[in-house]
């Protein structure tokens, strides 16, 4: 008998136990769910109730790396998996959590190229078997104003780039999401240029809190949050965690990233979280947490780097970040 390929290994009655926990753990924290905060997110059941579809579970165990823990209330899974930034489906929030049902995630394989000794191309099962997964609850904020605390399971980046040997003339990393036509309605829209390619700097990319993400709340992540795999750098608004990456790159010049090329005075390259820098449009001084009191809760303050200025600050030792925003 030849052992089950990670992807096929769903030990549920262990984890289920513990994703119930982590999901009350959330809900208790977060106190009662602020549904006028999302309109259309109130159609899906709320977090306490029993989802009628689970996914895959996805084994984890929890993180030690500094800042990858936190106190702070879970968001709950019904809005991490129902209020999403997804335009290869659409610009709508509530919208991708239908739309990418459609998405064919089997097979999926993830093309790793440039600058490196050893280019490969590793599918999900290869992924999941790369480093020990660990979950990570990590605040992920929006350059809208938004922001959610999810846990997430994957591991450092710095795993896969190890792996490929990176030639001394590389310096970025790209990843370009997958846009598809057929599955993807919102790809026949000018909003962006497809495919999505997001990109960090080679420092930024080896830091630890780096995530390669393939699951989140015990599961395997949900086709809206970028199945079947994702980054997530918790440091940087959002739009640089592209979702359901196909290939991953590695370049000598800074890539022209989605966002950038699309609005280059409103999204830089670094795009660090920055509450002294303002979008040219609006304030980025506070945030509102998804889940947490509706739209008359206070909004908290967003703290530089995300409040991960104590692991990332030093990756930006004299740099001008009004310039490099
Ligand atoms: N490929 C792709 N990646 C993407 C996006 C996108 O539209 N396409 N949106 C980004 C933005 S703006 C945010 S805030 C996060 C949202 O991730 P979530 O839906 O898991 O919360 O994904 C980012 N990654
Ligand atoms: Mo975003």
């Amino acid at each position: 008998m030849t052992p089950p390929r990670p992807s096929e290994i769903t030990p549920r009655a262990v984890y289920a136990s513990r994703r119930q926990w982590l999901v009350r753990a959330g809900m208790a924290a977060a106190g009662a769910w602020g549904g006028s905060l999302v309109p259309g997110a109130a159609a899906a059941a709320p977090a306490t109730a029993p989802r009628p579809q689970r996914l895959a579970a996805l084994p984890a165990v929890a993180s030690t790396l500094a800042g990858a823990r936190t106190d702070e209330a879970l968001t709950p899974y019904a809005l991490v998996s129902g209020y999403n930034n997804f335009y290869e489906f659409s610009t709508d929030k509530e919208e991708p959590a239908r739309l990418a049902a459609r998405m064919r995630l089997r097979p999926w394989a993830v093309q790793v190229d440039g600058l490196v000794a050893k280019p490969q191309t590793l599918d999900i099962d290869d992924l999941l078997r790369l480093a020990p997964l660990e979950e990570r609850i990590y605040r992920l904020r929006c350059v809208e104003g938004w922001s959610m605390v999810v846990p997430w399971i994957g591991y450092s980046l710095s795993a896969l780039i190890e792996r490929v040997q990176p030639l001394g003339s590389a310096k970025y990393v790209e990843f370009h999401s997958l846009a598809d036509r057929e599955t993807m309605p919102g790809v026949r829209s000018s909003v962006l240029l497809w495919p999505y390619v997001e990109g960090l700097r080679m420092d930024e990319a080896r830091h630890p809190l780096t995530l390669l993400a393939l699951g989140l709340y015990g599961e395997v992540l949900p086709p809206q949050n970028g199945a079947p795999v994702r980054v997530v750098v918790p440091w940087k608004y959002g739009f640089k965690s592209a979702k359901s990456i196909l290939r991953i790159r590695f370049v000598e010049r800074q890539p022209a990233t989605a966002w950038n090329v699309a609005a280059p005075h409103e999204y830089g390259f670094y795009a660090n979280v920055n509450p002294d820098v303002p979008h040219p449009r609006w304030s980025q001084a506070t945030e509102r947490r998804l889940g947490q009191g509706g739209i008359f809760a206070p909004r908290r303050p967003t703290l530089p780097f995300n409040g991960y200025a104590e692991q990332v600050g030093h990756l930006y030792a004299g740099m001008d970040l009004r310039r490099f925003y």
